[in-house]
Order: structure tokens, then C-alpha cells, then sequence
């Protein structure tokens, strides 16, 4: 039965992609947060030149050493899903000067009313690190799905002292693994 589970996992990993209901504006190329929803202070869309893994812009949230009044600054994004499915979820993210935050990609599957049936994190990032891909290899859609709700996540887990924090985001994906 072991074995039987690990054949079917290496089936699903090595299944190919096809695109998902798709994404908008998942890199941030109409430089802004046009089709995401933004939740928490200090999040901006930049142009600086290490802020984006492609094209011409990244989101990037700035933690100011006197300024943490939100734990969690959150960019989500809907899109229709399907109970029974397979989903990988992905981000690009870069850290700088991380000190007391953390950032990680969750997905969440919700009912058509919007209540959370299942939720899925990464690995959280946190150290320094340059553009790296993060993701949620595998999910299976719960009973009830309807929507999922793609999110990069900065959690604030004390005020920096040092000097801002800074966590960039980039190129979102969230596609079906096709298991026939
Ligand atoms: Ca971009």
C-alpha cells in the first residue's frame, strides 16, 4: 500500500500541466495591482531593478523598522476551481534584509459562498534569498469547491530594528495537474 502511494505521487508530480482558470495579471505588467486584491500596509508595485523575476515589475511590501502595525499583508487573487481536481500553485519570491518577517504562498479553496474548505502554505521564506520559486507542488480541491484564492504572504513576526524588511513577489501561476 507504501509503495502503491508513492507510484501515485511520483504519477501526479510528473503529470503534465494545463492552465488553470487563468491567472490576471500574474506578474504585475499593467504596474499595478490591477485584479488583486491588496490587504495590509506598504505594498507597492516597483520598477526598481532587482524587483521583478520578469518584465518590468514586482510587488513588492516595504517593513519599516517604525511601522508594523499589521501581522499579515496579504495579495489575493480569485479564480474558479473544481472539487476532485488537481492544482500546483507557484510565486517567485525575493527576500532582502529579512530580519523579523517571513513570506509564503497559500492557497486557499473555498465554497461558491466563500467559506474556506482547505487551505495550503509553502514553505515559508526566511532568509535572504535571490527571486526563487515557491510552490504548492500538489493540492487535491475539496468536496464543494468552487473558487481558490491564490495568495503572497508577508507575516510579520516583530518590528525590524536593523533596517525595512523587503519581501518582492513575482509571475503567480496556479495550474491543473492533469492525473489521467
Ligand atoms: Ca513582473
Amino acid at each position: 500500500m507504501k509503495r502503491f502511494g508513492i507510484i501515485l505521487s511520483i504519477l501526479v508530480l510528473a503529470a503534465p500541466l494545463t492552465q488553470a482558470a487563468k491567472l490576471i495579471n500574474p506578474g504585475f505588467e499593467t504596474g499595478s495591482f490591477q485584479n488583486w486584491n491588496v490587504a495590509g500596509q506598504d505594498w507597492r508595485v516597483s520598477t526598481w531593478h532587482d524587483d521583478q523575476r520578469r518584465g518590468a515589475y514586482g510587488a513588492v511590501t516595504d517593513v519599516f523598522t517604525n511601522d508594523v502595525s499589521d501581522e499579515f499583508r496579504v495579495i489575493a487573487q480569485e479564480l474558479k476551481a473544481s472539487a476532485g481536481k488537481s492544482y500546483r500553485a507557484e510565486v517567485w519570491i525575493r527576500a532582502v534584509c529579512t530580519e523579523s518577517t517571513e513570506s509564503f504562498l497559500e492557497v486557499q479553496f473555498l465554497s461558491k459562498t466563500g467559506e474556506n474548505l482547505q487551505q495550503f502554505q509553502s514553505t515559508p521564506v526566511k532568509k535572504d534569498q535571490d527571486f526563487s520559486p515557491v510552490s504548492i507542488p500538489c493540492m487535491l480541491a475539496p468536496e464543494g469547491t468552487e473558487k481558490a484564492c491564490i495568495k503572497g504572504v508577508v507575516h510579520i513576526l516583530g518590528m525590524p530594528v536593523t533596517n525595512t524588511d523587503w519581501h518582492i513577489f513575482d509571475n503567480f501561476r496556479f495550474d491543473t495537474l492533469k492525473t489521467r
